[in-house]
């Protein structure tokens, strides 16, 4: 007989539309509405990428399909069925459990579309899921990190090499070239905290760079929230600053704590880091997001695979 285990994809979340906004501003937020400036300021920031279309919806949905796909090809006695559950957008966390639930799954694995852990990142997304699946009756084993996942360094190292490549094509030496890891920033006060947030990029960082023989690299923050306690830097923008200041002239920015596509890229790099190189004279180019890349899809598959075996040998 086939067992089935449910699979809960979860990610990040983004607006449906332009009006779905506001509702997932204040989602962010807590339940704190956001100010008509800071509003618009964020409407005009997906308008900028895209037009005001949303591409992590399409990007998430892609990525849940590419892996259940994964996780079946090889057929077995496991038939491996995927949800998705979004932090701060329809379907929630909490509606993707209670669809496994109506579909009759009793056991689960829950993984987060971020290869890094941290308490106020895939932290959140595990507690709010783990809750809901003990209040319905789902055994629920889960995936904290991969972020050095050897599949995921060899991809990103790939990433890095090919646009190295590039620069060295348009007649930038290879060692020119100052590579900056980066990943969203969050409150300084997760180190007080232990948190292996911090680590673990610069962990993934150091093996993409020793891989791909990069010398010349930093890790750097981006997307720092606008609240009023400190957050980890230094952000890329004062970053790049410093490095215009020490006559760097090729920057590679290479955003490893992201898997997609969405608007931390699209915008915070490639509109507001690119007019900021521009201005700084600076080269800047980005690697590619991973999104639905079979190399990324074997890595998420072989992590809940192994999570799976796990849940079938506790299971009595
Ligand atoms: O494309 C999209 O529609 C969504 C892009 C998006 C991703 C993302 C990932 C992470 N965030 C993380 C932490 C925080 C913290 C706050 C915060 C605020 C925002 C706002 C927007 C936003 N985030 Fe986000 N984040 C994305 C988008 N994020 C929009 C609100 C406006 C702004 O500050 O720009 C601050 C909350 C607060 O106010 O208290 C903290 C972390 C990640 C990476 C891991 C993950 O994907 O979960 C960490 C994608």
């Amino acid at each position: 007989m086939t067992a089935k285990i449910g699979v809960l994809v979860m990610s990040y979340g983004t607006p449906e539309s332009l009006e779905g906004v506001e509702a997932y501003y204040t989602h962010i937020r807590r339940g704190n509405a956001p100010s008509p400036e800071q509003l618009k300021e964020l409407k005009d920031r997906y308008e900028a990428i895209v037009g005001g279309v949303f591409p992590l919806r399409e990007n998430t949905d892609r990525q849940v399909e590419a892996l259940q796909e994964m996780l079946n090809r090889s057929g077995g006695d496991v038939e491996y069925v995927c949800y998705q559950g979004l932090k701060h957008a329809r379907p929630f966390i909490e509606d993707g459990v209670e669809a496994m639930v109506r579909d009759g799954i009793s056991q689960a694995v829950g993984i987060v579309l971020a290869p890094h852990y941290s308490v106020m990142s895939v932290g959140t997304y595990i507690k709010r899921a783990k809750e809901k699946a003990d209040a319905s009756g789902i055994r629920m084993e889960f995936v904290e990190s991969y972020h050095l996942h050897p599949e995921l360094i060899d991809v990103l190292s790939r990433r890095v090499s090919a646009k190295l490549d590039q620069f060295e094509e348009t007649g930038a030496a290879r060692g020119d070239v100052q590579v900056l890891f980066s990943a969203h920033s969050l409150p300084e006060r997760i180190l007080a905290m232990g948190d292996p947030y911090r680590d673990q990029l610069l962990e993934t960082s150091k093996a993409i760079a020793d891989r791909a023989g990069v010398t010349s690299w930093q890790f750097t923050w981006q997307s720092a929230g606008r609240t009023a306690e400190p957050w980890l830097g230094p952000d890329i923008l004062d970053t790049l600053r410093e490095l215009s200041k020490s006559q760097v002239k090729y920057v590679l920015s290479a955003p490893i704590g992201f898997v997609s596509d969405h608007l931390e890229v699209l915008y915070d790099l490639d509109i507001e880091a690119q007019a900021l190189a521009s201005e700084l004279d600076l080269r800047l180019m980005r690697i590619d997001s991973l999104n639905s890349d079979p190399a990324y899809m074997s890595v998420l598959s072989d992590v809940v695979r192994t999570k799976a075996s796990q849940l079938k040998v506790i299971q009595p």
